[in-house]
Parts: structure tokens; sequence; C-alpha cells
């Protein structure tokens, strides 16, 4: 993919790769929530280098096929405005 992106191993690398039923797992906390702290992850990433997610798919929340700001849009589409969940794990 040629987002320019490049994605390096997480915390927990692989590790419950996007995890059923829906991406968004942004942060890959065990309890697979999808809440402000991946919000909060992928605003670090996108926006201030910070550390990739350890599950590309899980971070890729919109489905798209890459990680980029209508990611961002979606998560807190639903955090916040009662939006559709983000999509399945493929
Ligand atoms: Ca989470
Ligand atoms: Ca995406």
């Amino acid at each position: 993919m040629e987002t320019g992106i490049t994605f390096m191993d997480g915390l927990y690398p692989n590790a419950n790769c996007c995890v059923p039923p829906t991406r968004g797992n942004v942060d890959n906390d065990p309890l697979d929530a999808v809440d402000i702290s991946d919000l909060i992850y992928i605003v670090d990433f996108i926006f201030t280098q910070g550390p990739a997610p350890a599950c590309e798919t899980e971070g890729d929340v919109d489905g798209s096929g890459e990680i980029d700001i209508t990611d961002l849009v979606h998560i807190v589409d639903f955090i916040f405005n009662g939006g559709p969940p983000p999509p399945s794990c493929p």
C-alpha cells in the first residue's frame, strides 16, 4: 500500500489481530473495547507520529484499506454521535 505510513510492531505485535466482531480497537486493549482511548491512540498516530496500532486492521476503522483521517472521523462519529459501529473484521 502506498500511504506513506510504515507500520511497525506496537506494544503487542499481531496479538489477537482484529478480534471479532468489529474493527476499531486501535489501542489493542484486551477487552476489545472501542472507546475514547482508541480515539486518542489514532489521533496520536496520525498527527504526532505516535506508535502504529499493533493491529493494522483494527486501526483501519472504516475498512478502507489504510489508516487516515476518515478512520478518526468514523470513530468520533461512533463514540460521540451514535454513528454506525466499525465494520466487521475481514
Ligand atoms: Ca480499545
Ligand atoms: Ca481507513
